[in-house]
């Protein structure tokens, strides 16, 4: 008899399972939710204590598809981050998932964007990047590459916006690209982010199989596989599991996240520091201009205040607070009113 494993809360992985999805066979948007599945799982998080945001776009579609004990909002287009923010001043103990596409933050989204970046909302903000609008038949979007041509749609003119790059210059505390040809890789980083305490942003290459899969093309998976240069082999050690990884001395740097957890970050090809901010601007100008998909860990900064530093918050949930509790006292207020006279 067939036997299931449990995490650390009892639940199997059917537990963070979503509808079945009604998007293309094959497109990348459907690899990247297995992996939210199996990277919640692994991490033993409560599904009730989640909130999935999205956007509009099939990828914003995509939270139908995981985690269906969850909380939800499928806001507008461009609109998330503000949605987000909202949340999770009202209820900071929900941890806050948002999945958008290419066109949802860098076209109409892309102020939005700036906006949560730089208030380091805590969340993870993963980007289903396939340079066109899937949903609305495969137009150009803001991450598309200059020159690319489209049956139907024509050549782009335009240079394309790198989010990674536009969140780097946002001063974002966690910035890893990823693809979604490289499931482990993704699966890993999830839980990386989903450790960090401040918006971490994931910028996953996930072909559109419909419209924008052509081999020539930076969001197919054939350029993707062939392109792929990942920065080192990651691998997230949760809180409670006391695994030893057995590395030889400087093949691994290991980085305790925010919550206990380690952060394993095997070496490869070269030597790569994450936190060091020139290094990862050197990186991303150099990917663009040699035309590699470098995957990983690109930027690493543990030590910014978040949103809810910054305001204050009590550690108890705004929402659940009572109206006395939140209404200011006839002395706090007339001080407020003596200091505007
Ligand atoms: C305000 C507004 N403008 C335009 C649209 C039409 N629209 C719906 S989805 C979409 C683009 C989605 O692209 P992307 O975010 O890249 O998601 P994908 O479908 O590629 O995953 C557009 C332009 C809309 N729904 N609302
Ligand atoms: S149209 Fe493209 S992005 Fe939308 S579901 Fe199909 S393959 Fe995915
Ligand atoms: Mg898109």
């Amino acid at each position: 008899m067939a036997t299931t494993t449990l995490n650390l809360i009892g639940l199997d992985k059917a537990g963070y399972k979503g509808k079945s999805s009604t998007l293309c066979q094959g497109c990348g948007h459907n690899s990247i939710s297995s992996q939210i599945i199996a990277a919640c799982f692994d991490l033993s998080l409560d599904p009730s204590k989640i909130i999935k945001l999205s956007g509009i776009g099939c990828s914003s579609k995509s939270p139908a598809y995981f985690l269906g004990r969850s909380h939800g909002f499928n806001s507008l287009h461009g609109r998330m981050p503000s949605v987000a923010t909202g949340a999770v001043i009202a209820n900071h103990k929900l941890k806050a998932l948002g999945v958008s596409g290419d066109g949802d933050t860098a076209s109409i989204g892309i102020g939005q964007f700036i906006h949560m970046l730089r208030r380091n909302v805590p969340m993870v903000y993963i980007i289903e990047n396939n340079g066109v609008y899937g949903l609305t038949k495969g137009q150009f979007s803001a991450t598309a590459d200059k020159g690319q041509v489209l049956k139907k749609i024509g050549r782009n003119p335009f240079m394309p916006v790198d989010v990674c790059l536009e969140a780097f210059v946002a001063n974002c505390g966690f910035i890893a690209r990823s693809f979604a040809g490289d499931p482990r890789q993704v699966r890993e980083l999830i839980k990386a982010a989903l450790t960090f305490d401040g918006t971490a942003i994931l910028d996953i290459i996930s072909p559109c199989v419909t419209f924008n899969n052509r081999d020539e093309s930076t969001k197919s998976y054939v350029w993707g596989k062939g392109h792929e240069e990942p920065l080192h082999d990651v691998t997230l050690v949760p809180k409670r599991e006391e695994i030893e990884v057995d590395y030889e001395p400087g093949e691994v740097t290991e980085v305790e996240m925010h919550d206990g957890s380690r952060l394993m970050l095997k070496k490869l090809d070269r030597d790569y520091d994450p936190t060091d901010r020139m290094a990862a601007l050197a990186l991303l100008h150099q990917a663009h201009v040699d035309q590699l998909l470098v995957t990983g860990l690109i930027y690493l900064n543990r030590d910014q205040e978040t949103l809810l530093d910054v305001q204050g918050m009590v550690d108890t949930p705004l929402g659940a607070l009572d109206e006395k509790a939140l209404r200011p006292s006839p002395e706090s207020l007339k001080e407020i009113m003596a200091s505007m006279s």
